[in-house]
């Protein structure tokens, strides 16, 4: 079995290695219409399944990088102790590229999506580090590299690559060197993501523990994998034939096979709080209603809902304080 740092060595081995002062990159969070949810590897987080995404376009995380004589990173404009977890993650996965000489980084994030709101995304994070690392050294890999590297420090952050739809492959690979994610061609310009807030503390279970607990324990996650391939299909079809209820309904009912797994964890993993139920009802009523809206969420209380731009005022109507987000905006 190969590891993060042998993966990573083994791609950068005929790379120049430049050092550039600052550099500056930006990378859109992204929203799963087809979960990922469940690792056939910890350590290189390589999923059991694919899964298929949408871009969040202007919400997601600036970084910008630069080599220092130690580390220092700031998160949001505020410095970030070495003792907490975010500062532990982020130097582990720094660990894996500092090359010979060891150099050091400063790393200043500035997250556009509502961190305070409780929808701080990993994936934007990693996506933006690791484009910043291949500029500031010079490495000039190409974006399924790129991808791959995003992947080993979040899963999902292979994903965040690129703007609109992105298909993230499971592979088959021990290295997982055919595990990365591809933009999906497509012009839907009118489709949108709201992001309705419920919960802006922390949650009391990581996705990345849920996500092992569920696998390890959960009798229904069994079903899981079929499903997907199911769900991957009709997704892919949708989006080619511009869809919308087939790819909102898809999404929804996805979402709520990955929840059923979680709650058949032992110990059960439950999100949901009261407002959840609250949104999702009312998601269902709007529809009933003839409005044209869909909602996805992820591990969290947060509820993400899917429409198009003709639906905008009554979207906003009902969730005044929704986040908008247009995945094809740069
Ligand atoms: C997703 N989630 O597809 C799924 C759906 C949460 C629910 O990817 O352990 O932070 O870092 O690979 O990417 C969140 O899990 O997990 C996630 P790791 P990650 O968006």
């Amino acid at each position: 079995m190969m590891s993060c740092k042998e993966m990573i060595d083994a791609c950068l081995r005929d790379c120049p290695w430049g050092m550039r002062d600052t550099v500056s990159v930006y990378a859109p969070a992204n929203i799963a219409l087809c979960k990922y949810w469940g690792k056939r590897d910890l350590e290189l987080n390589l999923p059991v399944t694919d899964s298929l995404s949408i871009s969040l376009g202007a919400l997601g995380s600036h970084c910008t990088m630069s080599i220092g004589d130690e580390d220092a990173y700031f998160l949001d404009g505020v410095w970030v102790t070495p003792e907490e977890p975010f500062a532990k993650r982020l130097c582990s996965f720094l660990d894996l590229f500092r090359g010979r000489d060891g150099c050091h980084y400063r790393v200043e994030a500035v997250n556009t999506v509502a961190t305070a709101a409780g929808f701080a995304s990993s994936a934007s994070g990693f996506a933006a580090v690791v484009m910043a690392l291949d500029q500031l050294h010079g490495w000039r890999l190409d974006a399924r590299t790129l991808s791959i590297f995003a992947r080993m420090g979040s899963g999902s952050a292979c994903r965040s690559l690129w703007n609109g739809f992105v298909h993230w492959y499971a592979g088959k690979e021990e290295d997982g060197s055919d595990c990365y994610a591809e933009p999906l061609h497509s012009d839907w310009k009118d489709l949108r993501v709201g992001l309705v807030s419920v919960d802006a503390g922390p949650k009391s279970v990581s996705s990345r523990e849920a996500m092992n607990r569920t696998v390890a324990t959960s009798a229904l996650y069994g079903g899981w994998p079929q499903q997907v391939d199911q769900d991957m299909a009709t997704l892919r079809d949708a989006i080619a034939a511009r869809d919308f209820q087939a790819l909102g309904l898809c999404a929804e009912q996805n979402a709520m096979a990955m929840h059923a797994t979680m709650m058949a964890a032992r110990p059960a993993v439950l999100y949901w709080q009261p407002a959840t139920l609250e949104i999702l009802q009312a998601v269902w009523s709007m529809r009933a209603e003839g409005v044209p809206l869909y909602f996805t969420m992820d591990a969290g209380p947060n509820v993400k809902v899917l429409f198009t731009e003709d639906a905008r005022d009554q979207v906003l109507l009902k969730f005044p304080d929704a986040q908008l987000a247009n995945p094809w905006e740069t």
